[in-house]
This record gives C-alpha cells, structure tokens and sequence, in this order.
C-alpha cells in the first residue's frame, strides 16, 4: 500500500541567504479551506486544508514578495480558491487556472480580471487522465488572444511522446518541475536531453523548482542540483522558481520551505542569475505592465 501524504512542515526554518526585493514564488497552491472552497469530486487525492492565511505568513517568513498560485487538480477547474487568495493579494499574486474546453470568453476575461495569465495541462499518472489533446487545442486557440501561456506538467516518461505535440503549440509554454526527470539517472539520461532540447526553443520556459520531486537522495536534495543548475545556466531568462508549498502527494521527506530557498545559494549562485530567476523573469511573463 502506497504511505499517505504527508502534511506541509509546520515551521519552516528561516532562510540562511536573503532574497532579493520583488522575488516571486512562481508555483504555489492554496488548498481549501474545503468547508468553504470543497474539493472536486473526482480528484485523485485529498490534501490538508492549505489555506491563503497560511501561505501569507510563509511568505512573509521567507522573504518572498509576490506569487504565482497554481491550480491543483484536487480543486478540479473550480478556481475560486486561488481566485480569492489573488484578490487579497493587492496585485502581488498572479493565478494559473485550469478551465474545460467549453470555456467561455466572458469565463476568460472574468479569470484575467481576477489574474489569471494562464492554464495548466497535467500529464501525470497520479492525478488521472492525462489532459485530452484536442481539448488542449481548443483551449489554446481560447486562450491565445488573452496574451496567456500553458504551464505543462508531465511525468518524464512521456515527453518522447508529448514533445512534437508541444512544439505545435504556438504559445509560451512553461514546463513544471524540471520535467520530473529522475535525478538518480544523471545529467546525460534522455529525458533531461529532450528538455534541453525543447528549451532551445525559445517559447519554452521551466521552472527549477521540484527538487523534493526529483531527487532520489532525499534531503537536502543535492542531487537535483546539476539539473536546476545546468537549466539557471544555460537558459537564464526562462527560469522560474517555487516552493510548491503546501506540497501534494509528497509521501516520503516533506521538505522545509526554509531549506529549499537555501537551496537556491547552489542552484543560481551569483546575484545576476538569482535575479533573474526570482525578479526579473516572473516580471516578464507575470507582470509585464510595471516593466518601464
Ligand atoms: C504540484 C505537483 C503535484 C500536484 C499537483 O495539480 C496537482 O494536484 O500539481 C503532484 O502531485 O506531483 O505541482 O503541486
């Protein structure tokens, strides 16, 4: 029997380094609380309340001064969670929804009013079916006039078949979780060649985030480190980061929030890139307005 999922830590320790002013945390969730934003009934797991009060203090706590809340498929493409955790956010959070095919135009600009800049496709086995080719088309051709991107989140083993779909998506695509390769098979394994690869491509961004996912070591998960850093090096202006606070389906280590900023010392060393990761590219691609 697969372990139960473990809770969010509940005392991260403080950061050792100190984040620049403006860093974002481009990949967090905000779950419940499910008395008054109830889960989806066909989600695959049930997590812990994880609600907007707690992640302000995290934040807080962390040095981290805007976010991007990610839609969890436990809340299905009901978004009002997340929608109420950006309102109160005074312009600080931006959203990533998950919508149906059908979606509306007035459903768009309703999401982008609330500010949302994208959609989110799983392709990951333990969150159901993968997301339906065609209907990610469709939403695509919806979402393109908005100036939206996709945010995809694979499972490795996939992207040999996912890839050529990728490419055909004449959008800004962010790839979650350094593609969830398997730190333990090296920096030279297929699937990080095929990341590599699709980040040549210009549209692509990734996020360097996920370390917890991808390590087969544990803590403090050194061993996703080539792989963040390989991606901070060669891609510095399509790299974002994120906690992935409060960490669904995480069976095993539950990382501290504190130590995985720490991490970020070893995977953008140097101000230039750290800048780049944490500011200047989740203000590209987030709020490209207050560029002057
Ligand atoms: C993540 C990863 C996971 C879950 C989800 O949408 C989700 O439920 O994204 C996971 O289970 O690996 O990005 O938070």
């Amino acid at each position: 029997m697969q372990p139960a999922a473990l809770p969010f830590h509940p005392s991260p320790k403080t950061p050792d380094i100190a984040l620049p002013a403006g860093a974002c945390d481009a990949h967090c969730h905000v779950f419940g609380p499910a008395a008054r934003f109830p889960f989806a009934p066909q989600r695959t797991y049930t997590p812990v309340d994880a609600p907007k009060e707690t992640l302000f203090a995290l934040h807080g706590k962390l040095g981290i001064d805007r976010s991007v809340l990610v839609q969890a498929s436990c809340h299905g493409t009901d978004n009002s969670a997340m929608l109420d955790m950006i309102a109160a956010g005074e312009g600080r959070y931006r959203g990533i929804a998950m919508v149906k095919a059908d979606v509306t135009p007035a459903e768009l600009a309703a999401l982008h009013e609330g500010g949302v800049r994208g959609v989110r496709f799983n392709f990951v086995a333990h969150l159901g079916e993968d997301a339906d080719i065609d209907a990610v088309r469709t939403i695509v051709s919806k979402i393109a006039p908005l100036g939206w991107h996709a945010v995809v989140h694979f499972d490795a083993v996939k992207l040999e078949t996912l890839a050529p779909v990728l490419k055909e998506i004449p959008l800004t695509m962010v790839i979650d979780h350094m593609g969830r390769v398997d730190a333990s098979k090296g920096l030279d394994q297929p699937a990080f060649a095929m990341l590599l690869d699709l980040m040549a491509d210009e549209r692509f961004w990734v996020k360097v985030c996920g370390a917890e996912r991808i390590s087969r070591a544990g803590p403090p998960f050194h061993d996703a480190v080539p792989f963040a850093r390989t991606l901070v090096e060669r891609f510095p202006d399509r790299v974002l980061w994120g906690t992935d606070w409060p960490h669904p389906n995480i069976k095993v280590h539950m990382p501290d929030d504190g130590a995985l900023v720490d991490l970020l010392a070893l995977i953008a060393p140097g101000p230039g890139h750290l800048h780049k990761l944490l500011v200047d590219n989740p203000t590209r691609l987030y709020w490209p307005e207050t560029i002057v």
